[in-house]
């Protein structure tokens, strides 16, 4: 088998005591099949960066990552990226914002990508880059002369056509991405939004789900993501035992508890599912101090304005809630902006009667399989999962919602909290087998298959 080498904007280096999240698990097993590479950014900035990777070993498999240079990496990050890639992947258009300057310099960052990695590149490894931040990556790697394989996975959604045309520079990124052999999406529906949107923009030829372009041949695929969710339970049992989901127990007093844990992501429809839980306790008064309802939003990518923006809404209206609902002895909202560890949230996941997981768009989440992972088979909580994430092509058992409306919101937790043990039981195990099928590990072996070389 070919050499792994995986490109991401991020590098998971193994740290002791840490469990790892779905990315690095997933390629865990591939990475030390090949002895592999994992090359990406190193976290650090500096003024002149120099072009060559700082590289180190660990238990066979090598990483390699550079620095950004300073006057690049906010508008590449918080510009490009994440002030236009990233509204637009989530059809959220009325926030994207488009500068050529952010662009250049978006282009430049992927080029310094490619010209430290394209040393440590052997002629036969098979190259795997992530994510919307190296959209053109493959590309500049070609321009330098490799030539061997190359795939890319996109852990986002894909727009449809329509909207994809409000990207000034959209038809030379689909051309960057042509670069690749193999193009990879969470869903068909992402698949074929960009497989159609492609072919219709560039005039392409196609055959079956491969688009033919200068002579090559371009496969692309649905490769939805997975978690270890064998490993998941027990990391979620172990810790419902232990003294924080205990002091966590005991602080509930028998009341149910709702949970959710995202980034503060305006994807993750966190302001709707807010007023949902405000609906329920509303609509149904005597479901009041019988819910306790934690919501965990770990602060993300504050050097975004927009980011920043949520953050003051969503405190403002947790403050609201809390306020008109709260009697002395019991706080219906507790909202942390603080990132919890992940063996704690296991635990959490655990004992809560409900998953409450509702964004407005979603390539995957991750969050919605963890929670299902995470459940005690003999007594199941239910999850209440948006229709608009990817996930919920594999899990149709969950309740699913359209997150734009509170008030459905409302009604599935008012659902869910009444929800017999058998029917819990009987969706818990439905969804659960089909995690086991759909690891991360099988994961990243169906997209390895699919582009070694014939
Ligand atoms: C992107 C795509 C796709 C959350 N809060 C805390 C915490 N988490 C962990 C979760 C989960 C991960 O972060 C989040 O993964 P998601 O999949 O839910 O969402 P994104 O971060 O937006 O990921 C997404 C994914 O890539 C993979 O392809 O599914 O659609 O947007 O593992 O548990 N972890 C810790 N503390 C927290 O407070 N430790």
């Amino acid at each position: 088998m070919a050499r792994l080498v995986i490109a991401s904007y991020r590098v998971a280096k193994p740290k002791r005591g840490m469990g790892a999240g779905g990315l690095a698990v997933g390629l865990a097993e591939a990475l030390k099949a090949t002895r592999g590479l994992w090359f990406g950014w190193s976290g650090h900035t500096v003024a002149q960066p120099v072009p060559e990777a700082e590289v180190s070993e660990i238990g066979g498999v090598t990483y390699a990552s550079i620095d950004i240079a300073s006057a690049d990496h906010a508008p590449f990050y918080a510009g490009f990226a994440n002030g236009t890639l990233w509204p637009l992947l989530h059809y959220r258009l009325g926030l994207m914002e488009f500068d050529r300057a952010a662009f250049a310099a978006y282009r430049r960052v992927n080029a310094a990508f490619a010209e430290a990695l394209l040393p440590l590149l052997r002629p036969d490894d098979m190259v795997w880059v992530h994510d919307y931040q190296l959209l053109t990556l493959g590309e500049e790697l070609r321009r330098r002369g490799f030539a061997g394989r190359i795939g890319f996975f996109l852990h986002v959604p894909f727009p449809p056509r329509d909207l994809w045309v409000a990207l000034p520079q959209g038809g030379v990124l689909l051309e960057a991405l042509l670069a690749c052999d193999l193009l990879g999406f969470q869903t068909e529906a992402d698949r074929g939004n960009f497989f159609f949107g492609a072919a219709r923009l560039l005039g392409l030829e196609t055959e079956g789900e491969t688009l033919l372009f200068k002579g090559r041949r371009i496969e692309t695929g649905a490769f939805p993501i997975g978690i270890d969710a064998n490993g998941f339970a027990r990391t979620a049992a172990r810790a419902a035992a232990g003294k924080t989901t205990t002091q966590m127990r005991e602080s509930l007093a028998d009341r149910a508890l709702i949970i959710g844990a995202d980034r503060l992501d305006y994807s993750k429809g966190l302001i709707n599912r807010f007023r949902g839980f405000d609906h329920l306790l509303r609509g149904q008064p005597s479901l009041r101090r019988r819910v306790t309802y934690l919501q965990v939003a770990a602060r993300s990518r504050v050097e975004v304005a927009q980011y920043r923006a949520l953050r003051r809404e969503l405190d403002q209206l947790a403050g609201r809630i809390n306020g008109e609902h709260a009697d002395f002895d019991w706080m219906p909202l507790r909202y942390m902006t603080r990132d919890v560890p992940r063996t704690t949230l296991a635990g959490f996941f655990r004992i809560a009667r409900i998953g409450l997981v509702t964004p407005l768009r979603d390539g995957m989440n991750l969050v919605a399989k963890e929670f299902v992972a995470a459940q005690d088979p003999a007594d199941p909580g239910v999850l209440i999962l948006s229709q608009f994430a990817g996930a919920a092509q594999e899990l149709p058992e969950a309740l699913l919602v359209n997150p734009y409306d509170s008030e459905e919101i409302g009604e599935a937790l008012a659902a869910a909290l009444a929800m017999p043990l058998e029917e819990r039981k009987a969706r818990w195990e439905a969804m659960m087998a089909r995690l086991r099928e759909g690891t991360a590990a099988i994961w990243a072996r169906r997209f390895l298959d699919r582009l070694a070389p014939a």
